[in-house]
């Protein structure tokens, strides 16, 4: 702390005698993660009430009406609890899917899941992978709200906030939590180095204990002894029940997921390109920091690409990824306007060459979309406050 400090005031009064402009380099270097969203936050205001320009029009949404998503330890009591009350009442929805086309579609929530399934190649690795998961989250927090009289927000899960995720209010197993850990079974790790954790097991304690899952797996990554039942149908949506596993654990959070290398992500990538493919593209020794959100939960279905929504805390991990996005777009006043509308890469992750993604291009929610809001332009989703969107983060 002292030395960083030392080390800035001696970094800034060289900067002085040699012109201003290398200030934001000084600057950069001590922004914590907490200093990042005050100045995210600071501008999305300002935005707000008109006194700076992210270059989009917005027409209803203002300060007075705009919707704020907290952290999900940060919420009170009843607030957790009604948040559990809605995921549950969206469990207990009929799918709205063609009957007999889904068969491990058995509620509305599957909807979400089968949707996500679909969609996996073209939204991952892909120039809308930021958009269209923005759009996705926003379309299950609508589901809550219209479907289930929800009147809170969607909560995130602030990564670097729990050192020990076990105890964390996420996950500690009590009845404002979203559930347990799995159970402890013996297992080995997956990919890319991930250890056996201490679950591993059905999630038997909290408000999702006993919760039967469906759909899937299509790609799992938990080791094959625990011998998760396969899916009927080759491509992942037979009807499969089982129950909910995880494996909590903290290997991330001393590594990928530390405080200090999340504001690093942040401050060290001007470009969305490079911003979202460090964000997703793990090295063979660590994942980055969108698997290592994955990976920290991990389990059945949590750890498969294709049918992680079915993770009753996918919502959590990928509203925190939505919000570091948001920080990154707005922290620095000066770059919100061409940080929003950013928009660079592919539309299929199998294929780097396939055709760039364009800002025009539809994005695509079939039965969750909310009512007249399936097909809308990518630009539509840049901002949380313009298009259908009005949220910040607290
Ligand atoms: C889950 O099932 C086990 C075994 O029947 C039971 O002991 C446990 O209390 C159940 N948990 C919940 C949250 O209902
Ligand atoms: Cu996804």
């Amino acid at each position: 702390m002292a030395g960083n400090a030392i080390l800035s005031a001696f970094v800034a009064s060289l900067c002085l005698s040699s012109g201003a402009s290398a200030w934001p380099f000084a600057k950069r270097q001590t922004l914590s993660y907490a200093d990042i969203q005050k100045q995210a936050l600071a501008n999305a205001n300002k935005v707000l009430d008109g006194t700076l320009s992210d270059g989009m029009t917005r027409t209803t949404c203002n300060k007075n009406n705009v919707a704020v998503r907290k952290e999900y330890g940060d919420m009170t009591k009843d607030e957790r609890l009604e948040y559990i009350r809605a995921v549950k009442c969206i469990r207990s929805k009929p799918s709205k899917l063609p009957a007999g086309k889904y068969p491990g579609a058995k509620t509305r929530y599957d909807d979400f899941v089968v949707v996500h399934m679909n969609m996996t190649p073209s939204v991952h690795s892909t120039a809308n992978f930021m958009h269209w998961h923005r759009y996705y989250i926003w379309a299950y927090e609508t589901a809550l709200q219209t479907e289930c009289e929800y009147k809170g927000t969607q909560p995130y899960w602030n990564w670097g906030k729990y050192s020990d995720l076990t105890v964390s209010p996420i996950f500690n197993g009590d009845e404002w939590s979203m559930g347990g850990n799995g159970d402890y079974v013996k297992h080995s790790g997956g990919m890319m180095g991930i250890p056996a954790g201490p679950g591993g097991g059905c999630v038997t304690k909290g408000p999702f204990g006993n919760l039967t899952v469906s759909l899937g797996p299509l790609m799992s990554t938990m080791d094959t002894s625990l011998k998760i039942p396969s899916n009927p149908s080759r491509d992942g949506y037979g009807n499969n029940p089982r129950c909910l596993r995880r494996d909590v654990n903290n290997y991330y959070m001393t590594r990928s997921l530390t405080m200090s290398n999340l504001a690093n992500h942040i401050t060290s990538n001007k470009a969305i390109g490079v911003f979202q493919s460090s964000l997703q593209n793990d090295s063979p020794t660590m994942p980055a920091i969108h698997s290592s959100g994955h990976f920290s939960i991990w389990g059945d279905p949590g750890g498969d690409v294709y049918v992680s929504p079915g993770e009753p805390t996918f919502w959590l991990h990928h509203g925190q990824l939505d919000r570091h996005w948001w920080m990154w777009q707005n922290y620095v006043e000066a770059e919100v306007k061409t940080r929003t509308s950013q928009y660079e890469g592919g539309t299929n992750w199998m294929n780097p060459n396939s055709a760039p993604g364009k800002a025009t291009d539809a994005q695509w929610l079939d039965v969750v979309a909310p009512a007249g809001k399936n097909g809308i332009p990518s630009n539509q989703i840049f901002s949380t406050t313009a298009g259908p969107f009005c949220y910040i983060y607290q």
